[in-house]
């Protein structure tokens, strides 16, 4: 069902192989979105609580009496929780603080000239919205995955929202109001959609003050909210299907890589899974566990369709120099190495997400409990941005302290610089400081 793509001797034979093109994305459109997300959008600007609620009877079918979610709610939400995922919330809860902890900036200040300093300052941003989807996808992983980095950064106001239920008597899903109590967020919101988006980015006089930046995953029309929105409000990325990537020799077994392969096609019908190998054999293997577990596995429908999609592949490669290369160009939201030297595989990856060395690290380890984020860079968005982190939370702000001999020892250059860009004004601001004979 998986479809292979076989590259052997290809590249000795003298053929030019385009690595960024051999295995597509499967095909989201946001745009197409964006008609029906604008109205949404619009709606909530103008109308505010009274298009939140029509909005949320048509989408959810919920007449909703509060927006906010009562903090009763939060407590018996946590009061039901099983014990057992309690104490699972609670790990990796613990462990996401150790990492995220690491990541606090330290504020740098450096002395360009004697009497001129320039110092970076991290400031958190001030207010932050957490987007948490319903529906087929309840993640109180997000939750944490989020909440702890703009904690940990020193984010002062953060408010979830995330869709009422209707079998919940129109409150969000009771354990990702629990995963809300559990890390000591008290300001939620029964709103989902596109409408969640546009109450943050906007705000609601009486109701939610305006947010600063809003994170969080979504569907496409989400993703879409995001797009329509970026400008008003700070966005985190647009998140993508999900996607796995694994490199792997003769040394890997066979029943862990399917295994990984299938736990993020789970995802999705469009979640993409992809398997590098130099080893003919480990892809027979593979191909055949696919078959047998997918059979067994309880979303075996979705993880059909996404396995046997054309974002889901083996790639046999002549070498694991080639095999990289070709890891690299995809630029996967997880990769896992699963090679002999795995470490010093992993090493010389340029291009993930987020890397995965050896047997014992899987990508669901890292999806829950392994301390790291598990909000990451899709669609080949790797080359260019990393996941979510304590940095997404922060401001690097330049703080320019000059005494007047450091600036009139510069005069000179910055007016030479204002002339050659036709802005005399600039080099005026200079010399205003040095009149009255004071030339510098
Ligand atoms: N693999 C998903 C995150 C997740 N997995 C949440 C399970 N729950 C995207 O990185
Ligand atoms: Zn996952």
């Amino acid at each position: 069902m998986i479809r292979r793509i076989d590259l052997r001797g290809r590249l000795a034979a003298g053929e030019s192989l385009d690595y960024r093109t051999l295995v597509p994305r499967a095909p989201i459109d946001v745009e197409a979105a964006l008609d029906a997300v604008r109205p949404i959008c619009e709606d909530v600007r103008h109308r505010g609580l009274a298009a939140v609620r029509e909005l949320t009877a048509r989408f959810d079918g919920v007449e909703l009496q509060d927006v906010r979610v009562p903090q009763e709610a939060l407590d018996d939400a946590l009061a039901g929780l099983d014990p057992r995922v309690k104490a699972a919330l609670e790990e990796s809860i613990r462990r996401a603080r150790l990492v995220h902890s690491d990541q606090r900036r330290t504020d740098t200040s450096t002395t360009v000239v004697p009497g001129g300093t320039v110092t970076e300052r991290w400031i958190p941003v001030e207010r932050v919205g957490l987007y948490v989807p319903g529906g087929l996808a309840v993640y109180p992983s997000s939750v944490v995955m989020n909440v702890v980095p703009a904690q940990v950064a020193g984010v002062g106001s953060l408010a979830v929202a995330s869709p009422p239920q209707k079998n919940t008597g129109g409150l969000p899903h009771p354990t990702i109001l629990a995963a809300c109590a559990l890390l000591g967020v008290t300001e939620v919101y029964a709103v989902g959609g596109a409408q969640a988006l546009a109450m943050f980015a906007y705000g609601i006089a009486g109701v939610c003050a305006p947010v600063d930046l809003v994170t969080g995953p979504g569907n496409v029309y989400v993703a879409a909210a995001k797009r329509l929105l970026r400008g008003v409000v700070g966005i985190d990325a647009e998140a993508g299907p999900t996607e796995i990537a694994v490199l792997a020799d003769d040394t890997a077994d066979p029943r862990h890589v399917a295994a990984d392969l299938i736990s993020q096609a789970e995802h999705d019908p469009l979640a993409a899974s992809v398997l590098v190998t130099d080893s003919e054999q480990l892809a027979d293997a593979v191909t055949a566990e696919l078959d047998l577990r997918t059979k067994a596995t309880k979303h075996d429908e979705r993880v059909r369709t996404a396995l046997s999609g054309e974002q889901s592949g083996i790639v046999l490669v002549d070498d694991l120099d080639q095999g990289l290369a070709i890891v690299d160009a995809y630029a996967a939201e997880h990769l896992e190495i699963q090679t002999r030297d795995a470490a010093a595989t992993a090493a010389r990856v340029k291009h993930a997400g987020a890397v995965f060395v050896g047997p014992w690290s899987p990508v669901s380890l890292g999806d829950y409990a392994a301390g790291s984020n598990h909000v990451l860079p899709t669609g080949g968005s790797a080359r260019h941005s990393s996941g979510l982190s304590v940095q997404t939370f922060l401001r690097g702000v330049h703080v320019v302290h000059y005494d007047e001999q450091a600036l009139r020892d510069i005069a000179d250059d910055v007016r030479a610089l204002a002339t050659a860009e036709d802005l005399p004004a600039h080099g005026e601001a200079i010399t205003a400081r040095f009149e009255n004979g004071d030339a510098p």
